[in-house]
C-alpha cells in the first residue's frame, strides 16, 4: 500500500460522517494509516493536543504534526500522495470548481440533514428536509456538469467531491432504514441515486463503511438520550 510507514495516525470517530470522507480518501488512494477510534464524550488528551481550537475528529497526525478539518486533510493528503490516484483535478479550474461543490456539501446538504435528522421540533425537522431536497437537486445538475456521462464527480475514477459527498452516504442509509426516506431518489435524482450505487459497491469504499444497522441503533439511543432530555426539562 502506499503510504505505508509513513507515520499517519488519524484520530476519528466511527459514525462520524467527516471521519469517514478522510477514511473513505486515503483508502483510494491506497494509504496505510493507523486509526485511533476517539471517545468523543471523554476526549483524550491526544485530541486536545492535536486539535485545540475545535477539539474535534477528525484529526489526522503526519511525522507528528496534527492537520485539523476534514476537507483541509483530504487536500493535504492528495498533496503529499500526490502519485497516488490524485483526488483533485490538475487543472486549476476544475480544482476551483470540485472545491466550491465540497464547500456546498458542507454549507448546504449537510446542515441540512443534520436538522433533517436531529431537529428540535418536527418542523425544524421538515424545514431541514426541505432544504435538504433542494441541495440534492442542486447536486444532481452538479452530477450531470462535472461527469459529462461517466459514473463520478470525479469522471472514471472518483475524485473530490465523491469523497466529500461519500462521508454522507452511510448516514443517508441509515435514514432511508430509519424514516424510509430516500434522499438520492431514483425518480427526481436519478444520477445521484446511480451514483450512490456505483461510488458505495467499490472495494475500497466497502472497506471503511461503518454498518447501516450500527448507526441506526447509535441514533436511535440518541435520539432516546435527547426525549428523555426535553421530558426532564418540561418537568
Ligand atoms: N468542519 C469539521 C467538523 C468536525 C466535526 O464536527 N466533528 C464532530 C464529529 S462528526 C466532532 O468531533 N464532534 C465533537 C464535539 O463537537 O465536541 C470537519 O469537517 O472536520
Amino acid at each position: 500500500m502506499a503510504g505505508g510507514g509513513n507515520d499517519l495516525k488519524l484520530l476519528a470517530m466511527w459514525a462520524s460522517p467527516v471521519a469517514l470522507r478522510v477514511r473513505l480518501a486515503l483508502s483510494i488512494k491506497g494509504i496505510s494509516y493507523e486509526y485511533v477510534e476517539q471517545d468523543l464524550r471523554n476526549k483524550s488528551d491526544l485530541l486536545l493536543q492535536s486539535n485545540p481550537v475545535h477539539k474535534k475528529v477528525p484529526v489526522l497526525i503526519h511525522g507528528g504534526k496534527p492537520v485539523c478539518e476534514s476537507l483541509v486533510i483530504i487536500q493535504y493528503i492528495d498533496e503529499v500522495f500526490s502519485g497516488a490516484g490524485p483526488l483533485l483535478p490538475v487543472d486549476p479550474y476544475e480544482r476551483a470548481v470540485a472545491r466550491f461543490w465540497a464547500a456546498f456539501i458542507d454549507d448546504k446538504l449537510m446542515k441540512a440533514n443534520y436538522q433533517a435528522s436531529w431537529g428540535k421540533t418536527e418542523e425544524e425537522k421538515s424545514e431541514g428536509m426541505k432544504l435538504m431536497c433542494e441541495a440534492v437537486e442542486t447536486l444532481e445538475g452538479a452530477l450531470r456538469d462535472c461527469c459529462k456521462g461517466k459514473a463520478f464527480f470525479g469522471g472514471d475514477n472518483p475524485g473530490y467531491v465523491d469523497v466529500v459527498l461519500g462521508g454522507i452516504l452511510a448516514w443517508v442509509r441509515a435514514m432511508e432504514a430509519m424514516l424510509g426516506i430516500k434522499t438520492f431518489n431514483p425518480v427526481t435524482t436519478p444520477l445521484l441515486a446511480a451514483w450512490a450505487d456505483n461510488f458505495g459497491a467499490l472495494e475500497a469504499v466497502e472497506a471503511v463503511m461503518p454498518d447501516v444497522g450500527r448507526l441506526v441503533e447509535f441514533a436511535m439511543k440518541i435520539q432516546s438520550a435527547a426525549a428523555a432530555e426535553a421530558a426532564t426539562a418540561a418537568n
